[in-house]
């Protein structure tokens, strides 16, 4: 099966921005070269990663970029979306790593150079070590740093971009990092997540002034992932809840950048899970954003249980990835329905979407038929958000290939392209095939 679409939708046609998508420290390798970010020390943490397994090596495209940027434009996309190791551009000692700043630039002259847009991911994870070492994103001094490295990087790379992102998915760095443990610093204290995320989104509202000031004609925004919640159940005592959820999860980044405020779920938590906001705090972070990145995979179902905010039920017997995610297309078209209902959205652009998969190269093909359906079918779904009044200018898939998946290691790959992590021989599997046919047979 292919990716085909109507060619009355918008989709279809070359004005739609189509890009693959990937991150720093989950491809590039070459640790060597740059100073240690947390994920390398949680990485040494035995049992943190479920292969043992480490970013020191990756995908090795700190070596091999050029061959990777021409099979990006061998796949016919208008963009790459790609982020700025922090660590491989400030050194510990605050001087510019001018081999880490050349590397980036190498990539994005050549990017150029074939006409696909560079979408830049200002921070993707990983910390610099050395702020953890003194709060990490529970230490309000990080969002300043963030501030002051971003202000490096525009200088640096000047009109080379075509969009930054400030942050990718703050709900990961502060939930999964501080909260639940589950990611790097591993920090598992129901006190420190509401803290973490509010430095983050102040981070993210210094580096808005940085860009607004020092490069306005790029197109500068933020990325935030979201995992829509359902009820179990029509009572009310459930979509009570499953809103509690949605507050706590999605809206608690989305509607402090959009409105200035946080969701008032924060009257309900303990005084000491809260947040020291200090007074132009959400002023800062309520900065106008030329963009928002909508990062979708899953959707969430919840019920009501006394003595919590919310439960969350785990997948039942539905059709899943490889990675345990419930594949519920429909969901895209609801969340990105119901942001468009609830806020006063600037463009937005799909800048994740896709899926792990078990693949496997067989006589040089690897026949990932699933990957091809759940593309076919969230695209279907985006098209309905959009006759629905949505507007949308762009879709990335997660991701160009297979790469270092946090916690899984290397187990769980979500690539369009197959990468031999013992010899880095990367095969195109057939969803890139699907994927550049779709894109490059748009008029
Ligand atoms: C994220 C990150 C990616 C992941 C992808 C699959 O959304 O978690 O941006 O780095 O690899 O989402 O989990």
């Amino acid at each position: 099966m292919k990716i085909s679409l109507p060619t009355t939708s918008p989709l279809t046609s070359k004005d739609f921005v189509y890009g693959v998508a990937t991150s720093s420290f989950q491809i590039e390798g070459a640790a060597e070269k740059r100073e240690i970010s947390i994920w390398d020390t949680f990485c040494d943490t035995p049992g943190k990663i479920v292969d043992a397994s480490n970013g020191l090596v990756a995908c090795d495209h700190y070596h091999l970029w050029e061959q990777d940027i021409n099979l990006i434009h061998d796949l016919g996309v208008d963009a790459y979306r790609f982020s700025i190791c922090w660590p491989r551009i400030i050194n510990n000692d605050k001087s510019v790593n001018r081999d880490g700043v050349d590397f980036y630039l190498k990539v994005l002259d050549k990017l150029n150079e074939l006409g696909i847009k560079p979408f830049v991911t200002l921070y993707h994870w990983d910390l610099p070590q050395i702020h953890e070492d003194h709060g990490g994103w529970l230490n309000r001094e990080t969002a300043y740093h963030f501030r002051d490295y971003v202000e490096v990087v525009v200088r640096e790379f000047g009109d080379r971009v075509h969009s930054y992102a400030t942050l990718n998915e703050p709900f990961c760095s502060a939930y999964l990092g501080y909260e639940v443990g589950i990611h790097a610093p591993g920090k598992a204290d129901r006190m420190l997540g509401r803290k973490a995320a509010h430095h983050l989104l102040l981070a993210h509202g210094l580096a808005m002034q940085v860009l607004a000031k020092e490069s306005p004609l790029t197109l500068n925004g933020i990325v935030l992932n979201f995992t829509p919640c359902y009820p179990l159940t029509d009572s009310p005592e459930d979509k009570l809840a499953t809103q509690k959820a949605d507050d706590y999860i999605n809206q608690w980044y989305m509607k402090p950048i959009m409105d200035g405020s946080y969701p008032s779920l924060i009257e309900e938590l303990p005084y000491e899970q809260r947040p020291d906001i200090l007074d132009d705090d959400l002023a800062i972070i309520n900065h106008p954003i030329d963009f928002l990145g909508i990062n979708f995979y899953t959707r969430l179902k919840y019920r009501a249980k006394a003595g919590h905010l919310y439960e969350e039920i785990p997948p039942g017997d539905v059709e899943k990835t490889d990675i345990g995610w419930e594949v519920f297309p429909q969901a895209l078209t609801d969340l990105l329905v119901s942001l468009n209902d609830t806020y006063d959205l600037p463009p937005l652009y799909i800048t994740e979407n896709g899926m792990a998969g078990d693949d496997h190269v067989e006589s040089g093909q690897v026949k990932d038929q699933l990957r091809i359906n759940y593309y076919q079918a969230h695209l279907e779904a985006l098209n309905q958000a959009i006759q629905q009044g949505v507007k949308v200018d762009g879709y990335f898939a997660w991701s160009l290939m297979d790469n270092f998946e946090w916690a899984e290691g290397y187990l769980k790959r979500f690539g369009l392209v197959y990468v031999d992590f013992e010899t880095q021989e990367r095969t195109l599997k057939d969803s890139a095939h699907c994927y550049k046919e779709f894109i490059t047979q748009r008029v």
